[in-house]
């Protein structure tokens, strides 16, 4: 790796890349593994949106750092997110039945399709704040159990 990396620097036209192979010799990703259960309907889909900072948490899936659709196989779930940079993240899911990728909802406005929040964050009178949700990433891999409610 580092003669690779000595012969490419070697190269003036690809000096530019320096920035970029020392990026990725210092990244750390870690794997963050999430354990879905409550889930009461062995039909549809997970859908799981994974957000990075507050500002669109957790309704703003359109931008979402990345969204995950996993097809539901059983009561409890383990889905492996993609590879991340260590830093601050929060988890939002649910429990898509009819697989129409939105939170039905009755004629009051609550969901009648169960959601998730990571760290335990719990939707009560409308979506748990962001605090509430976000979680640290700074090891190779993290188990975040989500309950389904
Ligand atoms: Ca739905």
């Amino acid at each position: 790796m580092l003669q690779v990396y000595s012969f490419l620097l070697a190269m003036p036209f690809l000096r530019g890349l320096k920035l970029v192979l020392l990026i990725a010799l210092l990244m750390n990703p870690g794997v963050v593994s999430l354990r879905v259960t409550g889930i009461d309907h062995i039909q549809g889909f997970l859908r799981i949106a994974v957000f990075q900072g507050e500002e669109f948490f957790p309704e703003g899936i359109e931008n979402a750092l990345f969204k995950i659709t996993e097809p539901v196989t059983s009561g409890t779930m383990t889905v492996a997110l993609p590879p991340m940079e260590y830093g601050e993240y929060a988890v939002a899911l649910f429990h898509d039945r009819d697989g129409d990728a939105v939170v039905d909802r009755n004629i009051l406005g609550i969901p009648t399709e169960e959601i998730g929040f990571s760290s335990g964050a719990r939707a009560v009178t409308g979506p748990p704040d962001y605090e509430d949700a976000v979680f640290q990433l700074e090891t190779e891999t993290l188990l975040m159990f989500i309950e389904l409610h």
